[in-house]
């Protein structure tokens, strides 16, 4: 008898451990994303798609922090927020930022959306370390994702900042306490590019400091990972037509005719870390731990050390990358839930 009661209750602790994985892994994945909007259409897609997994409700996005100075990126920022149905996210911009620059489709997507007689709120726009910390110091211990795909200035200048009003911690107390991984796109590690990676260069000392001293785990999908991952220009152009006008198409179609006079398809990386992050593993497969290194040239090094924190981005061979393709487009042209257009 007792041993079926024992039995019994084991069933039941495995029954119910069962369940509470299966919660656990069913909550939103709170994710602040970090961008330098305005220079490749990828980080808009990236946005697009946090905004598809919100209305999921498989993530809960708490914040957007701008990496390039230029209040007109915080401006695109918060007209798609506004128009993916979901106004009320706090923006931050970085306060004299290293990056700068119109870029290639900023002026085409903002301009569009007034002329279409889309409106949306403009209101405050905080300086994007207040508004990390706010959020971080309100998040629970060990919950938060950071998805970095610009350069890393705003979570460098995180970990600089001393305790003030809004924690006694510091910033990189704080980071150490609330956030769980950093997913950022950033360096190269595979193909035969030489080339030095835009977001490390973009802010050198910043990339550098982030990788020294950042102090949870990092997970880096390098530019190996978003070049073999593509959108096809196809879905911009058949797949965006739920509506008259689509700030997405506009801002694809904007890039492309600027930057090469025609339709091309395209490299994904941004989109690839809010994958990761509201989608871990299944998409792909990450690198033994192990730590990154950016030399004071801009290149990136990967050492191999089982106490590291930094894990690298790798396309899992027995899964072919369509999968995440089609999740890619799929995703990304979900149109929005209950918003008005
Ligand atoms: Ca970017």
């Amino acid at each position: 008898m007792r041993g079926a009661l024992i039995g019994l209750l084991a069933i039941l602790g495995i029954f119910c451990g069962a369940f509470a994985a299966r919660a656990e892994s069913g909550k939103p994945v709170p994710v602040i994303f970090d961008t330098d909007i305005g220079s490749d259409v990828d980080d808009a897609f990236a946005l697009a798609m946090l905004h598809a997994l919100v209305d999921r409700r498989e993530c809960d996005l708490l914040a957007v922090t701008v990496t390039r100075s230029n209040i007109k990126s915080a401006k695109l920022v918060q007209m798609l927020n506004a128009w993916y149905g979901h106004p009320s996210i706090p923006v931050g911009l970085v306060d004299n930022g290293p990056l700068t620059g119109d870029g290639w489709y900023l002026n085409d997507t903002l301009r569009a959306a007034e002329e279409n007689g889309f409106s949306y709120p403009t209101g405050r726009i905080e300086n994007a370390v207040t508004l990390l910390r706010r959020v971080l110091a309100a998040a629970e211990d060990g919950s938060v994702t950071i998805v970095q795909v610009g350069c890393s200035t705003n979570l460098a200048r995180l970990l600089d900042w001393p305790a003030d009003d809004l924690s006694p911690l510091t910033g990189e107390e704080l980071a150490a306490k609330k956030v769980k991984v950093v997913q950022a796109v950033a360096g190269i590690f595979g193909g035969d590019y030489t080339h030095k990676e835009a977001n490390i260069v973009s802010d050198l000392p910043s990339a550098r400091k982030l990788f020294e001293r950042w102090p949870t785990p990092i997970q880096v999908s390098g530019f190996e990972i978003g070049m073999a991952v593509v959108l096809p220009f196809k879905s911009v152009t058949d797949d965006y037509n739920y509506c008259p006008w689509h700030p997405l198409k506009t801002a694809f179609e904007s890039l492309m005719t600027r930057a090469f006079g025609q339709m091309r398809d395209w490299a994904t990386f941004d989109v690839t870390s809010v994958m990761q992050a509201v989608r871990p593993d299944r998409y792909f497969t990450m690198s033994q731990p192990g730590t990154v290194t950016v030399e004071e040239d801009g290149t990136t090094r990967f050492n191999p050390d089982p106490a590291g924190r930094h894990r690298y981005f790798l396309l899992p061979e027995d899964a072919p990358k369509a999968r995440a393709e089609e999740a890619i487009i799929d995703l990304c042209s979900q149109p929005p839930l209950g918003a008005e257009r």
